[in-house]
């Protein structure tokens, strides 16, 4: 048995019994794709991700990347290739992507669904099928000419890279120093460092790269507003006769030695450095590199969330198997008797709490992840909210910095108590959660750390908004505090949710008074930066909270009929723990934010 653990019962509970995709599925909305094709495709993702997948995830982690200086190429170990290989060659990463690419053009929610269990299995493989994907937005973003070799592109299967960072700008990405010189023949060369730059180079893997990079035209204004969005190949290409040309000026110059994900390569690139040029391409002939960039960046951010979740969700399953075999001490209630017999470890009270809290966010977060995908599509997200297409695009926004800043931190929390489940096992390589744990911590760092997440969604998603998105999802969660859900069953964790929904709106108004402040004393502002973080996480458990119920309402309608006894039970008691156990911590953080001060940034930086 290989590492991965999937969890398709869970995927197709949330598609078909509480999103309820099958009746449009069947309708035809999405031409040959309906219910029976889903289940079978997530069927064929979940055995190649648990078997070619799966099986160079280790290999991977200990034979990383070998960086040649003198080449300036990479070489990846042939098991990865392999699992690789057998990603692209079944296509699965094109199944989002629009037709005219050589995608299925299924719906966002399809295709993420699909993308857990690839993430899950073994995600830098996720991370170099991401081609496509890339041509995808360049498509959208091309001139008629680029959208052309974007289609060539796409066909060909090359790689892609996405080029903001450097040295002196990671997260302030506006402080980019590299720069685009215009040639007479309306190409560019570009000049500068690039650090950090995952797939940068990728041996074999592809006959081209194209480099997706932002650099700022000699006299362009400073910060992002400043930066324009190059199309730069690897190799140049002549799209009319479909024929690789020389070596273009884009050289790997390093390879960084990480934490984890390590079969990934985080490249330095340099641009211009070793007497070739790096000629580029101004994608669609406009000045607009970060918004274009944007583009690409949400889709990584939801890609990154997804990746936390599904590794949080095969931690958990591993977690919980080896806690049913795993025999070790007797009954608490039985403490005293020496001679008790000894029992499983799922029968420790706090084995158990850990457990519960582990499938809750490992569960809830699928439903957030889901949710959120169900709104990148119009047609869905009208029959899951009744969102019209600009609200949809409003709901996905808000909802991004939760399914990435708030999927990243609770995986890696709670990937610490798969591990201690397992006792000091859990801390050896016999078992892979030690690599999971290496695995997702730059989940809370890559694509925007949760700092810059949680500023996101309250100053761009919240405030900047006026709240729009914000009201929709909280009259969602009200219009279900209201109903009637679980017949009975769930009356008092709809009042747990209500009490939940009123403190995050208090936290809301909060924040919401400190930034109106701030137009009388700039330092209140400090008071909202303070606060953001917990903000975030705030609306996260209110958010878990809530799809878990809703889950819990459709697992106590599925009871009554008597079917997968085990499952639905799972879902309601899970439900209830979490409403019981999390939920009323909120009221807690609606006390802190409440009372910020700014002591703490008035103290001394050498008091620290
Ligand atoms: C990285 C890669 O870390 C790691 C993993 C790579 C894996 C590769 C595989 C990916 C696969 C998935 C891709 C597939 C492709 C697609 C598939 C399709 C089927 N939303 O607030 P302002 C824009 S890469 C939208 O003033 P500052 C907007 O245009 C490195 N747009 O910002 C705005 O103008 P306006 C990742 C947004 O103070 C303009 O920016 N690095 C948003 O100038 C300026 O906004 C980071 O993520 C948004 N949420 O700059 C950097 N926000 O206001 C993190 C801004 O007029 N740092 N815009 O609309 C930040 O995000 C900063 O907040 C900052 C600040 C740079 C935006
Ligand atoms: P800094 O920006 O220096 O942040 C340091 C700390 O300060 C963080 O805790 C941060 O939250 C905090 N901080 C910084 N600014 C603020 C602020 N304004 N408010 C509050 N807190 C703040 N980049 C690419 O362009 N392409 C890639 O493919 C890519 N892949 C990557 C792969 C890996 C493995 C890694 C490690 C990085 C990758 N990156 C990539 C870069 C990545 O996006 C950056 O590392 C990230 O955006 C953070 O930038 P930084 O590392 O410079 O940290």
């Amino acid at each position: 048995m290989g590492h991965y653990k999937s969890n398709v019962r869970d995927l197709e509970f949330n598609l078909f019994e509480v999103l309820g995709l099958g009746s449009l599925l069947d309708s035809g909305a999405f031409g040959d794709l309906d219910s029976d094709t889903v289940k079978e495709m997530l069927n064929e993702v979940r055995r190649l991700a648990e078997g070619p997948l799966a099986d160079s995830f280790v290999d991977g982690d200990r034979n990383p990347p070998v960086f040649d200086p003198n080449t300036h190429t990479v070489t990846l170990p042939e098991s990865f290739k392999k699992s690789y290989k057998a990603l692209e060659d079944a296509g699965w990463a094109k199944v989002p992507v629009r037709e005219e690419l050589g995608g299925l053009g299924a719906p966002s929610v399809i295709g993420w669904a699909l993308g857990e269990m690839i993430l899950g299995a073994n995600p830098p493989a996720q991370m170099y099928a991401a081609g496509a994907g890339f041509a995808e937005v360049f498509y959208n973003n091309g001139t008629e000419e680029q959208k052309k070799w974007a289609s060539i592109i796409a066909e060909r299967n090359w790689g892609a890279t996405m080029v903001l960072t450097e040295p002196d700008a990671g997260s302030d990405v506006g402080a980019g120093r590299t720069k685009a010189i215009k040639q007479e023949d309306g190409s560019w060369h570009i000049e500068g460092v690039k650090r950090f730059i995952t797939s940068g180079d990728s041996d074999d893997l592809f006959e081209n790269i194209m480099h997706l990079v932002l650099a700022r035209p000699e006299g362009a204004g400073p910060g992002t507003k400043g930066l324009s969005l190059f199309y730069v190949p690897k190799w140049h290409f002549d799209f009319d006769t479909q024929t690789k040309g020389d070596r273009n000026g884009v050289f790997v110059t390093n390879v960084e030695h990480k934490m984890g994900i390590k079969v990934s390569a985080t490249c330095e690139v340099t641009f211009g450095g070793h007497g070739v040029p790096a000629k580029g391409w101004l994608v669609g002939e406009v000045h607009n590199g970060i918004a274009q960039m944007f583009d690409v960046i949400e889709n990584a951010r939801m890609m990154v969330g997804t990746k936390a979740i599904a590794t949080l969700s095969t931690g958990y399953l591993n977690a919980l198997d080896y806690a049913k075999q795993r025999v070790q001490g007797a009954d608490l209630t039985q403490m005293t008797d020496k001679a008790a017999p000894r029992v499983t470890i799922t029968h420790h009270p706090d084995v158990r709490r850990s457990l519960a809290m582990q499938k809750a966010y490992a569960e809830g977060l699928r439903a957030i992840y889901l949710y959120t995908a169900a709104h990148q599509d119009d047609k869905i997200a009208e029959l899951v909210s009744g969102a019209d297409k600009d609200t949809a695009f409003r709901v996905n926004d808000l909802l991004l910095p939760i399914v990435k800043g708030v999927g990243s931190e609770r995986a890696y929390q709670y990937l610490t108590e798969s591990l201690q489940t397992f006792g000091g096992s859990g801390f050896l390589q016999d078992y892979p959660i030690e690599q999971y744990i290496r695995d997702a911590k730059i989940d809370s760092l890559y694509e925007g750390t949760t700092a810059i997440q949680a500023q996101d969604f309250f100053f761009r998603k919240i405030a900047r908004d006026r709240g729009v998105a914000l009201a929709h999802v909280a009259g969602q969660v009200q219009k279900f505090i209201e109903s009637e859900a679980g017949n009975g069953r769930l009356k008092a964790e709809r009042k747990l949710l209500a009490t939940a929904l009123e403190d995050v709106q208090a936290m809301a108004a909060t924040l919401t008074g400190h930034l109106m402040g701030a137009q009388q004393d700039p330092k209140e502002l400090y008071k909202v930066g303070l606060g953001s973080v917990r903000f975030l996480m705030a609306v996260g458990d209110l958010m878990i909270g809530w799809q878990l119920l809703r889950g819990a309402e459709v697992a106590i309608k599925a009871l009554d009929n008597g079917s997968d006894e085990a499952f639905y039970h799972g879902k309601v008691a899970t439900a209830q723990f979490f409403a019981r156990n999390v939920l009323p911590e909120l009221t807690a953080t609606r006390a802190i934010l409440s009372n910020l001060d700014n002591d703490i940034m008035e103290l001394d930086e050498a008091a620290f």
